[in-house]
C-alpha cells in the first residue's frame, strides 16, 4: 500500500523540474511565484493550483482548514500550513467535515473540510448532508481521480464520481478543471454556502489541477474577493405589519427561537425584541443562551404548557419539523384550535411546510427583527398577566421539584446528580462551550444545564446525528480558544473517541465528559435468546475511557461521585489541559431513546 500510495503521489506533485519559492510578486504576497531550477532557463513567474487554492481561500479570509492528509491533497495541506493557514489534522474525515461545519456555525464564514478521493470523500460526506440540514455553511473539498479514467469506469485509483454523488447531499456542488477557474469555483462554493438559507457544498478538485502552472499575474488576477457573500433580505414592509398585527392580537404569544437565530448574530435586537414585547420565549436546544435561560421571560421550564396554549407563535429561525412536533398533534393541544404562527425565516419555501403559516415574513432574521422592532413603540401593550402568570407558576413549580432532584447525591451517580455538576460549572463559566451528544445525556443536559450566552451550545441537531461529539469540540476550541465541555452519552463518544489523539496534539483546551452507563441508552438490556452474546445495546462493563485520554498524554480522571466529577471538572476547565473524566453513571439509568422513545416502532405499537 505504501508503495502505491509513493509512486501516485510522485506523480501528481510538482514537476521534478519545479520547486516552490515563497518569492512574492511585486511584493505581494497573494501570489506566490515558482521558478524553474535551471539557471539558464528564463524566469517564468508562475503560480500553480495548490497555490491559486490556497490564496483564494486567504482572500476571502478564510484562515483554517479541517482535514485529512493524504492522495492527491497531502501537498496542500503542507502548503496550506507554510503559507500560513490553520491545518488541523484529524484522525477520520468524518470529524473534520463536523468541525467545518461547526465552524461555519459559529463564525458565520464556511468552514473547509479538506478529504482525499472516494473513500475520504465520503466520509466526509456525512458531515456535508448534516451541515446543510442543520444550515451551517461549510465547503467540503475533496481531491478526485482522474476525469478521463473515472467516467470511462477504466478503475483509476480511489475512483468514484464524486461530483454526482455529492449534488443531491448538499446545497450546492462545482468542478474545477482549470487551474484559471480556481477563483470562480471556490467565490461561487462560498456564495451558495452563505447566501440565503446557509448550508454545505461540495468542491471538486481533480489531482491534475493542483500541479496545473499559469503566469502568476494572471492567475492573482482570476481570484475573487466575494463582495457581500450574504446580502441582506429585507422583508416586505406588509408583511412586517401583517406579523405585528397578528402578534398585537395575541392574547397567548409565545416566541420561540431556533438555531437560526442563533446562527444570525442579531443578538441585541432579538432580546431587545423579547423584552420590548415582553412576549414569553422557548428557545430550542442551539438557542439556549441567546438570553441567559434563567431570564424571567424563558418559558423553557414550562414548555408543554406554553406550546398547547399560545394562540400566537412567533417562530424565529426555527422550522416545524418533528422536534416541534410538526405544529400539531397533542403537543400543540391541537384539538383546543388551531394555532396561529408567524415565522421568520430567509427560506420562503419553508413557509406552509407543516401547517398554515398565517404571516410569512421573509428574510435575514437580523433585518426582520429589527423591521419588527420598528413597530414595537412604547404604547405596545404587554401580553394580559393571566397569561405570563400562568406561565411563572408552572415554572416556579417545575423548578422548585426539578432543584430537590439536582440536590441529591446518589450513589452510583445518575444523569440529574452529574449534570448539576456540570450545570454549576457553566454558571461560573458561562464564556464556555458546550458539546453535547447521546440520548439520555442530551435530553438531561438540554434542560439542566443552562446556557448564559449565544453560540455557546452545539448538539446533534436537526437529525438527532451521534458522532458530532469531538469535530464539534474541537471546531469549538480551534476557532474560539474558550474552553469546551463535551458532554458525551458512552455510545455518542464511541464514534468520534479517536479524535482524543487530535485534541492531545493541538493541546486543545477540551473536558470531555463521558456518561458510562455500559451501554447503547443503559447497560442493563439481556439478550433474549439465552447465547453468550451480550444485548445490542450493552457495552463492555466499567470501561475506563479516562485511559483513552492519557495514552496521548492527557488528563484521566474516573469519577464515581458528584465530588470528584465537580473536583476533575473544575480543574480541567482553569488548567486548560485536554482532559477526559470518565463518569460513572447508574446503569439502571436512562430511557430507550431518551425523549423520543415514541419513534420507536415497538413503542409507537404498543400504544
Ligand atoms: P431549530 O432546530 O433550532 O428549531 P432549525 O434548524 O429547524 O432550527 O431552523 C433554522 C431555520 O433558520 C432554517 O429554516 C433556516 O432557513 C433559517 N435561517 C438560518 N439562518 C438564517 C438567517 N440568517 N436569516 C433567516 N433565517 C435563517
Ligand atoms: N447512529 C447515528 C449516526 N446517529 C444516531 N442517532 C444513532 C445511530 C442512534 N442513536 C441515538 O439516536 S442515541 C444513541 C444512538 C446509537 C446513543 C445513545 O446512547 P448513549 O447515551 O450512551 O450515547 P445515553 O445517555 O446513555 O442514552
Amino acid at each position: 500500500m505504501s508503495s502505491v500510495r509513493t509512486d501516485k503521489e510522485a506523480s501528481t506533485t510538482l514537476d521534478d523540474a519545479l520547486k516552490p519559492t515563497s518569492r512574492a510578486v511585486d511584493g505581494d504576497a497573494v501570489v506566490r511565484a515558482l521558478k524553474p531550477v535551471a539557471d539558464d532557463a528564463p524566469e517564468a513567474e508562475t503560480i500553480d493550483g495548490f497555490h491559486l487554492v490556497i490564496d483564494a481561500l486567504k482572500l476571502n479570509d478564510i484562515d483554517t482548514i479541517f482535514g485529512l492528509p493524504g492522495i492527491p491533497i497531502t501537498d496542500l495541506t503542507r502548503m496550506a500550513q507554510a503559507e500560513g493557514m490553520r491545518v488541523i489534522s484529524f484522525r477520520h474525515e468524518q470529524h473534520a467535515g463536523n468541525a467545518a461545519a461547526a465552524a461555519g456555525f459559529l463564525t458565520q464564514k464556511p468552514g473547509i473540510c479538506l478529504t482525499v478521493s472516494a473513500p475520504g470523500f465520503l466520509n466526509g460526506l456525512t458531515a456535508l448532508a448534516n451541515a446543510t440540514t442543520n444550515c451551517f455553511p461549510m465547503i467540503l473539498i475533496s481531491g478526485s481521480s482522474e476525469r478521463e479514467i473515472v467516467d470511462l469506469q477504466q478503475g483509476d485509483y480511489e475512483e468514484m464520481d464524486q461530483l454526482a454523488i455529492a449534488k443531491p447531499l448538499c446545497k450546492a456542488a462545482f468542478r474545477v478543471l482549470h487551474a484559471q477557474d480556481i477563483g470562480v469555483g471556490i467565490a461561487r462554493a462560498i456564495r451558495s454556502a452563505l447566501s440565503g438559507r446557509p448550508g454545505g457544498v461540495y468542491l471538486d478538485l481533480p489531482a491534475k489541477l493542483f500541479a496545473q502552472t499559469m503566469d502568476a499575474v494572471k492567475g492573482k488576477a482570476s481570484l475573487i474577493k466575494v463582495v457581500d457573500p450574504a446580502p441582506r433580505q429585507i422583508p416586505a414592509p406588509d408583511a412586517v405589519k401583517r406579523a405585528l398585527d397578528l402578534l398585537k392580537g395575541a392574547k397567548k404569544p409565545l416566541i420561540l427561537l431556533g438555531k437560526g437565530a442563533a446562527y444570525a448574530q442579531a443578538d441585541a435586537d432579538i432580546r431587545a425584541l423579547v423584552e420590548k414585547t415582553g412576549i414569553p420565549y422557548l428557545p430550542m436546544s442551539m438557542a439556549k443562551g441567546l438570553l441567559p435561560d434563567t431570564h424571567a421571560q424563558s418559558a423553557a421550564a414550562a414548555r408543554s404548557y406554553v406550546l398547547q396554549e399560545a394562540d400566537v407563535v412567533l417562530l424565529i429561525g426555527a422550522r416545524l419539523n418533528w422536534l416541534l412536533s410538526h405544529g400539531k398533534g397533542k403537543t400543540w393541544a391541537e384539538d383546543k384550535g388551531a394555532k396561529q404562527f408567524i415565522q421568520i425565516d430567509i427560506a420562503p419555501t419553508e413557509i406552509d411546510s407543516n401547517v398554515a403559516i398565517a404571516a410569512p415574513v421573509i428574510g435575514d432574521i437580523g433585518s426582520c427583527v429589527a423591521a419588527l422592532l420598528g413597530g414595537i413603540d412604547a404604547k405596545w401593550a404587554k401580553p394580559p398577566t393571566e397569561w405570563t402568570g400562568a406561565i411563572a407558576e408552572r415554572k416556579d413549580k417545575n423548578l422548585s421539584k426539578m432543584a430537590v432532584t439536582l440536590a441529591a447525591r446518589p450513589s452510583p451517580m445518575n444523569f440529574h446528580s452529574a449534570l448539576s455538576v456540570i450545570r454549576d460549572q457553566v454558571k461560573a463559566r458561562p464564556d464556555a462551550i458546550v458539546v453535547n451528544e447521546g440520548a439520555n445525556t442530551l435530553d438531561f443536559a438540554r434542560s439542566i444545564v443552562d446556557m448564559y450566552e449565544p453560540r455557546k451550545r452545539l448538539d446533534v441537531g436537526t437529525w438527532g446525528i451521534m458522532g458530532i461529539g469531538m469535530g464539534f469540540a474541537v471546531a469549538a476550541a480551534v476557532v474560539t480558544d474558550k474552553p469546551v465541555i463535551a458532554i458525551e452519552g458512552d455510545s455518542a463518544f464511541g464514534f468520534s473517541g479517536m479524535e482524543v489523539e487530535t485534541i492531545c496534539r493541538y493541546n486543545l483546551p477540551i473536558c470531555i465528559i463521558v456518561f458510562n452507563n455500559n451501554g447503547v441508552y443503559r447497560g442493563t438490556d439481556v439478550n433474549a435468546s439465552g447465547t453468550a452474546d451480550v444485548a445490542p445495546t450493552v457495552f463492555v462493563k466499567n470501561a475506563r475511557y479516562d485511559k483513552l485520554m492519557e495514552a496521548f498524554g492527557g488528563v484521566g480522571v474516573n469519577a464515581t461521585t458528584a465530588d470528584e466529577l465537580q473536583k476533575a471538572l473544575t480543574e480541567a476547565v482553569a488548567s486548560r489541559r485536554p482532559t477526559l473524566i470518565n463518569a460513572v453513571i447508574d446503569e439502571t439509568a436512562g430511557t430507550e431513546s431518551g425523549r423520543i422513545t415514541s419513534l420507536n416502532p415497538a413503542t409507537a405499537k404498543k400504544k
